[in-house]
């Protein structure tokens, strides 16, 4: 089974515990499981991984080259800022969907620039949790063939 990679950056550990206004109420911890789950059902082996550092994710996209088929990544603020990140997701040519659990393009200005969607095949945002579910189903139909796409991923 080909296996994927879940990623996500700074501040995204603290899921659940405040703003949930913004971002849900559902830990970290139960998001990544909501996915590992959706992944077998799609097709695909989840693993997930997250950092507060840049230098953390970075490594962590050179080493899914020749490892993980694809990956899923919530970048947060280093969406924004991080040339670093973009240049590595071009660099290790492993399809990538962005993901963000609110709509950054209805928040602060600041948030609607991406260097992610640069390098992204897509971005999906604003869903919550269901987002991650989202862009798994989008991984598997790049990258599996049709005839094995389980039909009732859901
Ligand atoms: O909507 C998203 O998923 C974001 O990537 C989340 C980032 C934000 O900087 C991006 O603009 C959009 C922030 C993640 C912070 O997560 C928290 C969760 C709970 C409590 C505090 C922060």
């Amino acid at each position: 089974m080909q296996s994927i990679l879940i990623l996500n950056g700074p501040n995204l550990n603290l899921l659940g515990t405040r703003q949930p206004e913004v971002y849900g109420r559902e830990t970290l911890a139960m998001v990544e499981q909501l996915c590992i789950d959706h992944a077998v059902k799609a097709g695909l082996t989840a693993h997930c991984l997250q950092s507060n550092h840049e230098g953390a994710l970075l490594d962590a996209i050179h080493a899914a080259r020749g490892v993980h088929a694809g990956i899923i990544l919530n970048a947060g603020a280093f969406t924004h800022t991080s040339v670093a990140l973009m240049d590595a997701i071009f660099s290790v040519e492993v399809p990538t969907v962005e993901v963000h659990l609110s709509n950054i393009h209805a928040r602060e200005e600041f948030r609607h620039k991406s260097y992610i969607s640069r390098a992204a095949l897509g971005q999906i945002c604003g869903f919550g949790s269901q987002g991650y579910l989202m862009a798994i189903d989008a991984l598997a139909a790049t990258l599996l063939p049709k005839e094995t796409q389980l039909q009732d991923a859901r």
